[in-house]
């Protein structure tokens, strides 16, 4: 068996799903999206139902995150209308269902990040889907992450492919232009597609 972790894929659908062609997933096989799959590029709804067909594990984003608080919306909904016109209302149920961190032997997924000081499940979960910097020591979460669990996680595009002391940080900007990335656990092997264009600037 092995576990694939897809770093933050914002509607490039056509790069997951040639992603996902290049690892070649068994049954066996178990794909984990580290979140943001929505928003922002251009096809939210086929991404989600890829990885739904795939029976991937995906933690929520600060992205489903948004949405679902932001969801029904009504003409007082202040979003753009590239969010509104997601056509995702299908997954919704889906989307709720997200968990915010998965936790297993080896390993932890989160969208963001979480403050280590804390045991995850007692951080809030606006930190785990936003947290970059502890603010009251001014330094990314990772470095103060001294767990035996190796953390893998996104959200992090301007910092881009991140190898520290157990955690990977696997957002690579695809939606900005850059790279979707994918890691193999097992073989410590990175699988990367480049972006077709860029979707949208840099935010
Ligand atoms: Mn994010």
């Amino acid at each position: 068996m092995r576990t694939f972790i897809i770093g933050d894929i914002h509607g490039c659908y056509r790069e997951l799903s040639d992603l996902v062609e290049k690892f070649g997933p068994t049954d066996k096989d178990q794909i984990y999206s580290v979140g943001d799959v929505i928003n922002r590029g251009p096809d939210s709804g086929r991404c989600i139902k890829l990885l739904r067909d795939l029976k991937a594990k995906v933690v929520m984003g600060n992205h489903e995150h948004w949405y679902l608080n932001s969801f029904p919306f009504t003409k007082k909904t202040k979003l753009n209308e590239n969010f509104r016109k997601l056509e995702i209302e299908d997954h919704l149920r889906w989307m709720y269902d997200l968990p915010y961190f998965i936790e297993t032997e080896k390993f932890i997924v989160v969208h963001a990040g979480f403050d280590p000081r804390k045991r995850i499940e007692e951080n809030e979960k606006d930190t785990l889907v936003s947290l970059r910097m502890l603010e009251d020591l001014d330094r990314p979460w990772f470095e103060e992450y001294k767990g035996r669990k190796h953390i893998y996680f996104g959200h992090w595009g301007k910092l881009g492919l991140y190898y520290g002391q157990n955690v990977t940080g696997l957002d690579t900007g695809c939606v900005y232009g850059k790279q979707l990335s994918g890691l193999i656990v097992e073989e410590n092997k990175l699988i990367q597609v480049k972006a077709k264009k860029a979707y949208c600037p840099i935010s």
